[in-house]
Parts: C-alpha cells; sequence; structure tokens
C-alpha cells in the first residue's frame, strides 16, 4: 500500500470526537471520546459521516476504525438511556458500516462492548489486539443488544455461543472471540493502528470484498439452531429470577431465526425499548453509576493513598480467616496473630479449609493452593506485626477485648501503619481514642463470608487522616470489593438500617403474619431469601447477643417482640443447629415450615395481648420497605452515609436487596417519596415511636424532591 502523508478530510468537524484522515487508500475513522469512546450522539454522528465520506471520496479503498486511549468503544452511552433519543439511532449507525460498499475493518484494543461490539460486528473485518474485553453485557443493565447484536452475533457463532453471551454479559479475550467467530484475527502489539493499517495492507492487497455479517452462514441448518434455542429458553425461564430481559433476548433471536435480517432488525428494536421501559433498567442502571460513584469520597480527593504491601490480621476465626483469605486471593503476604497455639492451629485450619474446597471442586490445583499458603504466616505473638503495613483485627465483638488488641498493635506496630478494626456495632472512635496514634485507625466493615461478599463498609472516625480513607478504598478495589463510606453509629449505615427493618418484620410477625409469609412475601420482592432465612443462615445467637446488649439502653417505651429470645433460649439458633425459624432435618440447607415455631409465635401474641390479623403481601412490603427507607433517609440526613446512593450500593451488596430494583432509595424515588411519607403517617397511628418520619423524607416531600436529586456529588 502507498503510504501518503496524513490528510485530514476538508471541512471536517473539528470538534467531533469522530475524525478521519487518509493514510493512502485508507479512511482511518478514529473515535476519541473519553473516557471510554461511549456511543453518545456526536459519536455516532461522526461515524456516520465517516462512512458517507468514505463512500463519496473515490480515493478510499478501505475503512479502517479505532478507538483512541484505553477502549475501542465500551458500548451506547448509558447516560441517554431514559432521556429523548437523538439521532442517528445506532442501529441505523450499524446498518450504514454494514452496507458500506468498501471493506470496513474493526481494530479492537481495550472494551468492545454492547453497541461497541456491535459496531465491529457490522464492519466486513475484526481484528482484536490481546488484552481485548469484547462482550455483549446489555442484559446487566436490563437490556438487550439493540444495534444487530441480537441478529449479527448469532449469524457469526452460532446461537448457543451468542446466546451465551448475551444471557451471561462476560467480557471474553480475542482469543476466544476469534474460536467463537466473531472476530477474524488476533493481533500483535498494543497499538490497534498499526495493526489495523498492517491488517488492512493485507486485505487490499488480497483484493478482499465486502462481507456481511447480515449474510453470514451461522443459522443456515435452521433445525439444529432451534433446537439449541428451546433448550436455552427452557433454561433462561427457569434461571432469569425474574429478571426481564433474558427472555426478550431469547425472542430477538427468535427472531433471527424466523424473519429476514431487516425484519428481524425491526423486532430487535420493538423488544429493545420494551426492555428500555422496564424498571428493572431505572434500577440497573442507578445500580452501574451508583458502584462506581461511592468511590468519590472527600479523602480519596484530598489525600493520596499509603503505599502498603503486607497485611496482618488479629483473630483467626470464621471472619479473620475469611479476611486472610481474601486479602491472599488479591496476592498480598498475610501475618495471622493469635492469642496460643491451639487458636492459630485452628485460624490457619479456616485459612486452608478454604482452599481445600476449592481444590475439591476441581477449581484449584494442590500446587497453587500451596503456593497461596507459602504467603501465610501464622503467629502467637503480636511481634509478627512490626513490619506490616495494614493490620485487620477481627476479634470478639466486646470493647474491652479490641481495645487489649490495639493497645498491642500501638506497641507493636511500625509508625504509619494502618490500623483497622472490623467491629460491626462497637464505637470506632472510641477504639482510636484508647491508642496513641488514634489518626491511624479505620473501621473496615467485612461481612461473611468475608472472602465472598462484595460490601466492604470503610467506617471514618472523628480523628482519622484522610491518606489512611483512602488507602482504605485502594484496599477494597485490591481486594475486589465495592467500598462504601460509613459514619460511626451503631450497626454503621448496614446494620442500622438492618435493625429497624427486622423490627418492623418482627412487629408484623406478632401482629398476624408468620415468618414464612414474611419471608415469601420477601422472595417474591426479589430477594434470594427473607429475613427469617437469613436468621437461620447468619445464626440467631448473633442477634440475641446483640439483643442482650442493647437491652439496657433500649427505651422502655419502645415495643419489643420476644419470639426470637424465646426461639433462641431453646438452643435453635438456625442452620447450624438443625433448627431456627426453620427445621433443617438432616443438615438439609433449605427449612421446613417448624409447627412448634408458630405455636411459639401464637403464645407469644396472646402474652402480648395481641388478637392477630391477616397480612396481605403487598402490605408486609410496604410497611418493610418503609421502615428500611425512613432509616436509610436518617442516615443520609445524619452523614453517616454521603448521599443516598451509598445506601442503595450497601443493600446491594450486603443484604441481598435485587440488584435490578437499584436499592431502597432508588426504589423509593420509584414508587414516590410521597407515597412513603403517607405510610409511615398511617402507621405511625399505631406506634408513633417507631415510625417516625425521617427530617429528610419530610423536607424532600414537601420540596418536591427525591433522594435522586442528593446524589449528585460535588
Ligand atoms: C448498549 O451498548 C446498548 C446497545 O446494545 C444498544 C443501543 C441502542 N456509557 O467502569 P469504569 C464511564 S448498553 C457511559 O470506572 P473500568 C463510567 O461511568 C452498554 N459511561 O472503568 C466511569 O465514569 P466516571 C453496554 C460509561 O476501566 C468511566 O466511564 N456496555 C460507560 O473499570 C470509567 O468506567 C456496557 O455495559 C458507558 N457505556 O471499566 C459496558 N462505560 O469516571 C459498561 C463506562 O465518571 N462499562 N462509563 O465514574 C464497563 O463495563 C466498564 O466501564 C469498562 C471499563 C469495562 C468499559
Amino acid at each position: 500500500m502507498s503510504q501518503t502523508a496524513a490528510t485530514p478530510d476538508a471541512g471536517a468537524d473539528t470538534t467531533s470526537p469522530v475524525t478521519q484522515r487518509r493514510e493512502g487508500a485508507v479512511l482511518v475513522v478514529t473515535i476519541d471520546n473519553p473516557p471510554v469512546n461511549a456511543l453518545g450522539a456526536a459519536v455516532r454522528r461522526g461515524l456516520q459521516a465517516a462512512i458517507a465520506q468514505a463512500e463519496a471520496d473515490a480515493e478510499v479503498t478501505l475503512v479502517l476504525i479505532h478507538g483512541a486511549g484505553r477502549a475501542f468503544i465500551a458500548g451506547a452511552d448509558i447516560r441517554e438511556f431514559g432521556q429523548t433519543p437523538q439521532p442517528p439511532a445506532l442501529p441505523d449507525v450499524c446498518r450504514s458500516i454494514e452496507q458500506c460498499s468498501k471493506p470496513v475493518l474493526a481494530a479492537i484494543h481495550g472494551p468492545a462492548l454492547g453497541g461497541g461490539l456491535e459496531i465491529a460486528l457490522s464492519a466486513h473485518y475484526r481484528l482484536a489486539l490481546p488484552g481485548s474485553k469484547l462482550g455483549l453485557p446489555e442484559v446487566q443493565l436490563g437490556l438487550l443488544p439493540g444495534s444487530g447484536g441480537t441478529q449479527r452475533a448469532p449469524r457469526l457463532a452460532g446461537v448457543k455461543a451468542a446466546v451465551e453471551l448475551m444471557l451471561s454479559g462476560r467480557h471474553i479475550g480475542a482469543e476466544e472471540a476469534a474460536q467463537l467467530g466473531l472476530i477474524d484475527r488476533v493481533g500483535a502489539g498494543t497499538d490497534p493502528l498499526s495493526a489495523g493499517l498492517a491488517y488492512a495492507a493485507e486485505l487490499l492487497a488480497q483484493q478482499a470484498p465486502v462481507r456481511r455479517s447480515c449474510d453470514a452462514p451461522g443459522l443456515a441448518d435452521k433445525a439444529a439452531a432451534q433446537a439449541e434455542l428451546d433448550a436455552l429458553r427452557a433454561d433462561t425461564a427457569k434461571k432469569s429470577k425474574g429478571l426481564f430481559s433474558p427472555l426478550k433476548i431469547i425472542e430477538a433471536v427468535q427472531a433471527a431465526l424466523d424473519l429476514p435480517f431487516d425484519e428481524g432488525m425491526k423486532r430487535e428494536r420493538e423488544l429493545f425499548w420494551q426492555c428500555i421501559d422496564s424498571p428493572q433498567r431505572a434500577g440497573l442502571i442507578h445500580a452501574f453509576f451508583a458502584e462506581r460513584e461511592v468511590l468519590k469520597v472527600p479523602e480519596a480527593k484530598a489525600a493520596q493513598p499509603r503505599p502498603f504491601a503486607t497485611i496482618g490480621v488479629v483473630g483467626g476465626g470464621t471472619m479473620g480467616a475469611g479476611i486472610a483469605v481474601s486479602a491472599l486471593d488479591a496476592g498480598f503476604p498475610v501475618t495471622m496473630v493469635e492469642r496460643d497455639a491451639e487458636s492459630i492451629a485452628r485460624g490457619r485450619a479456616n485459612v486452608e479449609k478454604v482452599y481445600d474446597g476449592l481444590v475439591a471442586k476441581g477449581r484449584m490445583t494442590a500446587e497453587a493452593k500451596a503456593a497461596v499458603m507459602a504467603r501465610y504466616t501464622g503467629s502467637t505473638t503480636y511481634d509478627a506485626l512490626a513490619q506490616v503495613d495494614l493490620v485487620i483485627e477481627a476479634v470478639f465483638e466486646e470493647m474491652g477485648v479490641k481495645k487489649a488488641v490495639f493497645a498491642e498493635l500501638d506497641r507493636v506496630c511500625k509508625p504509619g501503619a494502618v490500623l483497622a478494626t472490623n467491629t460491626s456495632y462497637l464505637d470506632i472512635d472510641e477504639i482510636a481514642g484508647s491508642v496513641s496514634r488514634p489518626q491511624d485507625v479505620v473501621g473496615l466493615h467485612f461481612f461473611s463470608p468475608a472472602n465472598i461478599m462484595k460490601l466492604l463498609e470503610i467506617v471514618v472516625p472523628a480523628q482519622v487522616s484522610a491518606d489512611v480513607v483512602a488507602t482504605a478504598f485502594v484496599l477494597a478495589q485490591k481486594l475486589k470489593k465495592v467500598p462504601v463510606r460509613a459514619g460511626v453509629c451503631d450497626g454503621f449505615i448496614g446494620n442500622r438500617i438492618l435493625a429497624v427493618y427486622r423490627a418492623a418484620a418482627d412487629h408484623m410477625m406478632e401482629d398476624g403474619a408468620s415468618p414464612y409469609q414474611i419471608d415469601q412475601a420477601l422472595r417474591d420482592f426479589g430477594y434470594p431469601m427473607g429475613p427469617f432465612q437469613v436468621s437461620d443462615l447468619a445464626g440467631g445467637d448473633i442477634g440475641w447477643a446483640t439483643r442482650k446488649r442493647r437491652a439496657a439502653t433500649r427505651d422502655p417505651q419502645a415495643r419489643y417482640v420476644q419470639i426470637a429470645d424465646r426461639i433462641c433460649e431453646r438452643g435453635w439458633f438456625g442452620q447450624k443447629t438443625g433448627r431456627g425459624y426453620y427445621l433443617y432435618p438432616a443438615g438439609a440447607r433449605t427449612g421446613e415450615i417448624d409447627p412448634e415455631v408458630l405455636a411459639i409465635v401464637d403464645a407469644e401474641r396472646e402474652r402480648a395481648g395481641i388478637t392477630p390479623r391477616a397480612f396481605s403481601n403487598e402490605e408486609i412490603l410496604r410497611r418493610y420497605m418503609a421502615a428500611m427507607v425512613n432509616e436509610g433517609a436518617n442516615v443520609v440526613h445524619q452523614g453517616i452515609a454521603l448521599r443516598p446512593l451509598d445506601v442503595d450500593v450497601t443493600f446491594v451488596y450486603g443484604y441481598g436487596f435485587p440488584r435490578y430494583r437499584g436499592g431502597p432509595m432508588k426504589y423509593a424515588d420509584m414508587v414516590g417519596l410521597p407515597q412513603i411519607l403517607a405510610d409511615i403517617e398511617a402507621f405511625a397511628k399505631e406506634d408513633p415511636l417507631f415510625w417516625k418520619p425521617s427530617p429528610l423524607l419530610v423536607e424532600l416531600v414537601a420540596k418536591g424532591a427525591n433522594f435522586a436529586s442528593l446524589n449528585q456529588s460535588e
């Protein structure tokens, strides 16, 4: 290929994020729309103009599309969903690329996701560099691939592979994409432009023809394709757990089988709009942005994190071991300290048990386990922590015990070491105040099992320095956790709100709803388990200990339901004891209804002088959510959570709140805050002490505002 000097296109829109220039016979089209080249309206316009230019310029014989920066294209601009659509629509842009009379080559590096991959699939040739991430993740946003992905991917890769990609939303690498037939070649190096130009030269030399994905033969064997789709449909109906878009994806692929390409595209568009209009789309897109916004905390902006390479864990119980596994999995050397030889042996065994489970399931080799365990050191002396950069204490939940540990850490740890406590309720200001370096003390509240659960509450005591908080956020990212900043109070964000809606559930149980009905109502809402099942899983003894601790400070006027205490007094702590609210015969994980529990509930109603009444599942949900949202509003009002979205992320990642509903505060916005407030005011007529409308909720309703108005970060 003869290379002429780059010639910017005369009359080109210099403000466009899409630029074109000629390199010999190749029209190089560069998308430069940081951070991830999302396909906003200006990019769509730019791409369409580029194709028109290619058609108009007789000197151009091939078009090369690539992305500047770190991505090819991360997909449609998610911020545009829910707003008035701006032309040109993405499917039309894709269609002009595919219909171009000159070969179009897409050179992919980094993410090529959703609409980004759909642009590439509309091109005639595709190359991807190592490190590319290709995928159709729309399902995670409550959508389906709406720019031909459901029509072109099955034609290129076959029904099974294409649908599996769309239903899982997973990202695949260049090699796998080549195996599936989604790309033609895995390029070399890291520069998509030079790899693309080299491939373009080859294509030109071969006089490679225009080759449209809409004509690809992947669906030629109609019967086989239909059989694959039927199997996937049956599986999806079982597994989609109330999600709307998975079955719509199947429907769209059915259209690819049944209809000519253009008709299939129309059907895909209709189904896409159904997804856009669904409340699940709003909830899932809220969750997408919220889990990124939680990282934007004042301390991370104000300070540089401290460097850290080694981690200490004090305590080898379930929590300590889970934290150690999490740190080992992230590649850190971990030193665990326990009080004596027996305890540290148990701590080590708790850690090993996790890896043994993986080895038994064939998910880890014995060698890999040995390599991870080589980074683990157990010790019975605090001096072993003298050189670690960050220590996490996970000992018994009692202030005296915690302070004794911190006194030791204060004695042995090097200056500048971060000292973290995993307490879930205790006053971290008091712990920090007990050492000579309160600026180094922070809360890291992991959720059990700590190596699995994604949520990490980063609790910020009054005296902590900003760089320690920033360090905690970096740690969270290295451990692949979703961090949420929380202020100090009893229970921080999550457990504080939990205590309130759990109490609302207990009130309903005493007033006439069975624990089984309440659990069912919450499962119908989208929770994987109801609150009483969760209690059985976690162990009723934990909540019992907390209730005893709080007994002295409880308002004697406040309603207190004793059913849980009656159950615990019998030693029924849930799954681990074979019975709790449910019966678990012979180690069963799914509980059965227990008539004796119902008898206890009846007896307690009688003792409290309550005549039971019927509850509809709808009323159960309204009360449960009103309690959750009201306390969520209090938590935001008091600055314990920075914004409503921090409450949402806490509940989606730590408490099983259905992600497709976005979180409790997003749910409240969707229901409408006046409705939530009206419910609380109605419930307050029976129990004004429990149902006190949050001042923030009252204020927002008075202003006609919603929680979303408080989510904008400055
Ligand atoms: C679609 O394509 C529909 C079509 O089928 C049909 C249309 C008709 N839009 O995650 P990061 C922002 S649906 C707007 O922190 P990473 C993100 O918010 C789309 N913004 O970086 C963040 O902003 P900020 C299908 C987006 O390196 C910044 O970019 N595509 C978009 O960890 C950096 O993001 C997807 O679902 C977007 N599409 O991960 C892909 N993507 O800095 C969604 C990102 O202000 N994106 N932003 O907080 C991702 O999975 C990851 O962002 C990615 C990079 C892997 C690309």
